[in-house]
């Protein structure tokens, strides 16, 4: 499969390739990146001279170049992680969001139609559900209800990916997953952020009072369940990629000073985030039933891996 993946020197987009690569020699892969603040090339570190895979600096919102390369590589599938995708900056500066994440999905989206494109997944995020009370979960058909200017980009790509099925017949499908923790994230994200502030001997900044759940996500698990949706997902639909592994951030930084062997007084509660969701909780049996995947990640195990990975690059 010729596959162009956009954002690939980010968090996911890097794991993603990696895996793919490793997994499917037949497989070649052009990777799209503008190469923002939050793209970085070691990521991909031993791959660029794997001639099954090229790299093209450039924006997802320039039409022209993305249909040079769909026909210049063959490209038959697209799979959009390119995005901002940090809350915090949303909240800062949301105008960004609007033009990477919609106007950027909406561009690739009209190219690919026009370039007939066999498939195309477009990588959403579980908080276009919005925020949980204590219970419940997240299913495909809960409404959506974006509280952050992050998410109400995201979802907003989403609705254009659904019309684009909808109106002109592509064939596309969503994935929405939980966080992912794992290698390659960028040090603003909670588990990153605290464990290199953690190592330089810096307070762990939580913001409110930490109960704030999320259901964490071994990337590799969620590298697993895209490509499953990549080439077996049926078109027009979503799917939701759980990790049936809540913790509270409060349990996460926990745990990050036990791992690094520090004091939990390093721990030092700060003003809420604006709009804060309170809980996450995604439920994945759409995606077990249909496509077979189950998250096979060993949270304490993976957890220890990823601690020492930030350990072994700071
Ligand atoms: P990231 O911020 O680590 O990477 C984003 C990448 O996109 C970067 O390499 C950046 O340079 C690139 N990019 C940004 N704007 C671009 C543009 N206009 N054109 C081309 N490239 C551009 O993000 P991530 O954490 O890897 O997330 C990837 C995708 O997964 C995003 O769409 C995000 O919304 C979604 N997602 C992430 C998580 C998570 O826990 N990280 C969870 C659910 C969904
Ligand atoms: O310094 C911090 N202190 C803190 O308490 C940071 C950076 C975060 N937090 C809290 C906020 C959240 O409750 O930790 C939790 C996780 O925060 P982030 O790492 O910023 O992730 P989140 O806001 O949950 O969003 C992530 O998961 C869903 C990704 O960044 C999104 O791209 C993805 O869609």
């Amino acid at each position: 499969m010729k596959i162009l993946v956009t954002g690939g020197a980010g968090f996911i987009g890097s794991n993603f390739i990696r895996y793919l690569l490793r997994k499917h020699p037949e497989d070649s892969i052009v990777n799209l990146d503008l190469l923002t603040y939050a793209g970085n090339l070691h990521n991909l570190d031993g791959v660029s001279d794997d001639n099954r895979y090229h790299f093209v600096q450039g924006n997802i919102r320039n039409r022209e170049l993305v249909q040079h390369l769909i026909t210049e590589y063959g490209i038959e599938t697209i799979v959009n992680f390119a995005a901002e995708s940090h809350v915090d900056r949303s909240i800062e500066n949301p105008d960004t969001f609007v033009t990477t994440n919609v106007e950027g999905t909406l561009a690739l989206l009209d190219v690919a139609r026009a370039a007939e494109v066999t498939k195309f997944i477009q990588i959403s995020t579980d908080e276009v559900y919005g925020s949980l009370g204590q219970t419940g979960t997240f299913t495909e058909e809960s409404p959506l209800q974006p509280n952050s200017p992050y998410s109400a980009s995201k979802a907003s790509a989403d609705m254009l990916a659904r019309a684009y099925f909808e109106t002109y017949g592509l064939n596309v499908s969503i994935t929405r997953s939980s966080n992912n923790y794992g290698p390659r994230q960028h040090p603003e994200k909670l588990i990153p952020r605290m464990i290199t502030r953690g190592l330089a001997g810096e307070t762990l900044p939580i913001y409110g009072d930490g109960k704030n759940v999320r259901d964490w996500l071994y990337v590799l698990d969620n590298c697993r369940a895209i490509e499953l949706v990549m080439r077996r997902g049926r078109a027009g639909e979503v799917y939701n990629i759980g990790g049936h592994n809540e913790q509270s951030n409060n349990e996460i930084v926990r745990l990050i000073c036990l791992e690094l062997g520090i004091s939990e007084d390093h721990i030092e509660y700060v003003a809420d985030r604006l709009g804060h969701d309170r809980r996450y909780a995604v439920d994945s049996s759409k995606i077990e039933r249909e496509l077979g995947w189950q998250p096979e990640a060993d949270f304490k195990t993976e957890f220890g891996q990823t601690v020492a990975y930030y350990r072994s690059i700071v």
